[in-house]
């Protein structure tokens, strides 16, 4: 025991088995989920206390298991999202024990079920689509931008806990009311065995001791807290948490639970009305309206085990320093972890948690409830404890998919079924999963995302909305930009990841569009043609494959920035905006805008500045050149303004300078100066002041045609030998007489991050910093792009 992973992970380590993730080595994993798995472990006790009750405690098992200690059967499994316990006291023995977990692989575990009765799942890659029987994360059955790996095994380690008559496995901690002066919070701890009125004596350092009464697996205390510091989204206010120690005692003194506890106080509300618009969809913390700017979250690793503490916190701090303000943990992959929801918590960043259901008709038999019951008892007090949960969602596209995706023709459904299918997701969505949701939680959670379906005008009116226009429909380009729902919840563009991500998986022999590895690490059905198709419109055709990547990357943030942009300016109407995707599970052509290594693409860094909570930026629908400033700070501030616009080799053509009142929302900038400016090649520099004084500033080109003269031209790139060392850190000097557009410098080594990229370069000197956590880099590590 103490040890993680799959049946997959641990072929992989005994060298039975190559790595994945390489060319198309997927294929040689897929016999594994057709066959039942044997995990053995032993360990010794030397002595087994009496008065102590024992538990073997899996926090995961995926999936079906049957666990054996000593030869007995103590429990078994049937959904990885649910945490086991299993008493094991009489099974236990002096000296050596043996633990066996056997796993009916999912496939065999669901296929009669499935042959019984299809529930439609067009992601499920398998012959037998077994995902929506299956309580396991659904992307590993396939997904549009995953390969197929079901695993078999464990996320977490399994380990043997004593304890003396009861044990606290779960809390759930949530503000009732809140007032100028007060807040209102109730307590719960959830214990391993039931104890109906018993009475115990619950310590706690900052609201004092109590005695408090059990009642069925609870014990719950309310207090108040006197002028309350609220916990606010970044951008809003300070994310204050109040630190507690609470005890829990019997009142003979047996201590049963001593541990450290964070929370925060904040209200969540949403508001869904009609309007002059439409239909709202618009989130309030603590009685403000907010914008909400984020992306959509996948899991980090198509094996869940893998996944480290270290690379969640990372993830949160990267959104934070992408000025996210919502994160949204998608329906196909996994519940957020313990350390991802901290970091969201003191970053400031709201979670949209979905339930894990995704693009699949669901069962609503007695017993799949029951399973799922049994996953949204532990899961809801779990997540809903953090304050940074905002917003919890039933599924993701499956009402869409049921109305839109012609499932009934495409599977010959009877009417009988249709009805079966219908009922079964209104037992789940409708009934089952908002019972949970307002016995645990004050949280707001709706049925489904999104509410109205891409297409028809007037749908961009209602609710949240999914735009796929432009990648699964033939909409133009600059549909990103018109058609904007209330609640922006996904829409994207695809891109390839940098050279040193495409080395990890291809030899450059095969760094061709047609190549078969190339091929199966594009998943969607769409396929490469569509972004060529949008790299050749904006870009100009290209053979050479290198170059296309990098196009791929521009293609996808000008995709993705103008839509953000666009109902950034959109708002009220608009509240908010969440890309598709943020990550990625393996390294994949994808929605991403940071590569399965950590990676930024130019959407990562584009996104960064369309999302600064005090933001100039161009006008996403037109050519023109005219700037707006938006602003989502809660206070107004005077902003000074200086705009220089040159030619492209540098030469001043004129400045500008304004002031403004900046108020929440948005306005326009040097719209006149500037119109002189719309059909001439320039570069466009702003600097401002933000609404914390720091000195900010914009400077980009305005290109109306292609500059052809820079073909066989080379900038010098040298390292800067004057800076000061950091640890793992340099710089680059670039010195160039050419302008530079949209210039991208990567590096073949992986683990090497800039500061900036994909910038505008006006001819001279200038410098751009990195950070490595590998090999130290060489100058001829380094590659670069540019326009
Ligand atoms: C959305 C998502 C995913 C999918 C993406 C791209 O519908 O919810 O299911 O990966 O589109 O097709």
């Amino acid at each position: 025991m103490g040890t993680k992973g799959s049946v997959q992970e641990a072929l992989i380590a005994a060298k039975y088995l190559p790595d994945p993730f390489v060319g198309s080595n997927e294929a040689k994993f897929q016999w594994i989920e057709n066959y039942d798995w044997t995990f053995e472990a032993t360990f010794d006790l030397t002595q087994i206390d009496p008065g102590k009750e024992y538990d073997l405690d899996f926090p995961s098992l995926d999936t079906y298991a049957k666990v054996y200690l000593n030869g007995f059967l103590c429990g078994s499994g049937e959904n990885a999202f649910v945490h086991y316990q299993f008493d094991v006291k009489k099974l236990l023995k002096q000296g050596k024990n043996t633990v066996k977990v056997v796993f009916t692989s999912p496939v065999n575990a669901k296929k009669a079920e499935a042959q019984n009765f299809l529930y439609p799942a067009p992601n499920d890659v398998g012959s037998i689509k077994v995902a929506p029987y299956c309580r396991k994360p659904q992307y590993q059955f396939g997904w549009d931008w995953s390969l197929r790996m079901t695993t078999i095994g464990f996320w977490e380690p399994a380990s043997l806990i004593s304890y003396e008559n009861n044990r606290v496995i779960g809390r759930n901690i949530r503000t009732e009311k809140l007032t100028d002066s007060t807040a209102e919070q109730s307590f719960l701890l959830e214990l391993r065995e039931e104890c109906s009125e018993t009475t115990y004596i619950w310590e706690s350092v900052l609201f004092g001791t109590k005695e408090v009464q059990s009642w069925d697996t609870h014990v719950t205390r309310k207090d108040v807290i006197k002028n309350p510091e609220l916990w606010w989204p970044r951008g809003q206010g300070k994310q204050h948490l109040y630190n507690d120690v609470w005890t829990l005692k019997t009142l003979d003194g047996k201590v049963l639970y001593t541990d450290t506890v964070t929370f925060g106080v904040r209200t969540t509300e949403l508001v869904q009305e009609k309007d002059k618009w439409g239909t709202s969809f618009q989130l309030i913390i603590n009685g403000l309206a907010i914008f909400c700017k984020g992306a959509d979250y996948i899991p980090d690793d198509i094996f869940p085990a893998r996944i480290t503490d270290e690379q969640l916190r990372k993830s949160v701090a990267t959104m934070a320093e992408c000025n996210f303000n919502m994160i949204r943990i998608w329906g196909g992959g996994m519940y957020a972890k313990e350390e991802f929801l901290d970091a969201c918590d003191e970053l400031g960043i709201m979670v949209w948690h979905d339930f894990m259901f995704a693009c699949a008709m669901y069962p609503g038999n007695e017993s799949f409830l029951k399973n799922v019951s049994a996953e949204l008892d532990q899961q809801i007090p779990r997540l809903a404890s953090h304050p940074s949960l905002v917003y919890f969602n039933g599924n993701n596209e499956v009402d869409v998919a049921w109305k839109n995706w012609g499932f009934q023709q495409q599977y010959k459904i009877s009417d009988a079924h249709q009805k079966i299918i219908l009922d079964d997701y209104n037992k789940l969505f409708k009934e089952l999963i908002p019972e949970k949701v307002s016995y645990y939680t004050r949280i707001p959670y709706v049925h489904t995302s999104p509410l109205s379906n891409w297409g028809k005008e007037d749908f961009y009116n209602h609710g949240t909305q999914h735009y796929w226009g432009v990648w699964h429909g033939k909409d133009p380009m600059n549909d990103m930009t018109k058609k904007i729902g209330r609640f922006n919840a996904e829409f994207g563009f695809q891109s390839f990841p940098e050279y040193s991500t495409l080395k990890q998986f291809s030899d450059t022999s095969e760094w061709s569009l047609f190549s078969a590895t190339m091929k199966n690490h594009q998943k969607s059905y769409v396929g490469n043609s569509m972004i060529a198709k949008h790299s050749d419109l904006l870009f100009g055709p290209t053979d050479d494959f290198e170059q296309f990547v990098y196009f791929s990357q521009l293609t996808q943030a000008k995709a993705v920035e103008s839509a953000v942009v666009a109902h950034r300016l959109n708002a009220p109407r608009c509240s908010g905006t969440l890309f598709w995707q943020f990550n990625d599970c393996w390294p994949a052509i994808s929605w991403s805008s940071i590569d399965y290594y950590g990676n930024w693409k130019a959407l990562n860094y584009r996104i960064r500045d369309a999302y600064a909570d005090v933001a100039i930026v161009k006008d996403p629908a037109t050519d023109a050149c005219k700037y707006f400033i938006i602003s989502d700070s809660p206070e107004g501030f005077l902003c000074q303004m200086t705009c220089e616009v040159r030619d492209l080799k540098g030469a001043l053509l004129g400045t500008y300078q304004c002031k403004r009142a900046i108020m929440q929302g948005h306005s326009t900038v040097f719209e006149q100066e500037l119109k002189a400016f719309d059909s001439i090649n320039c570069n466009i520099k702003i600097t401002w002041t933000d609404a914390l004084s720091n000195l900010k500033q914009l400077s980009e080109f305005h290109t109306i045609k292609a500059n052809t003269s820079k073909q066989n031209y080379r900038p010098t790139i040298s390292f800067e030998l004057n800076r000061k060392i950091r640890f793992q850190a340099g710089a680059i000097v670039i010195e160039t007489t050419e302008p530079l557009e949209d210039f991208w410098i990567s590096s073949v080594i992986p683990g090497v991050h800039f500061e900036e990229n994909f910038i505008d370069l006006l001819p001279g000197i200038h410098s751009i910093s990195y950070t490595y956590n590998g090999k130290k880099p060489e100058l001829t590590d380094f590659t670069t792009n540019w326009r």
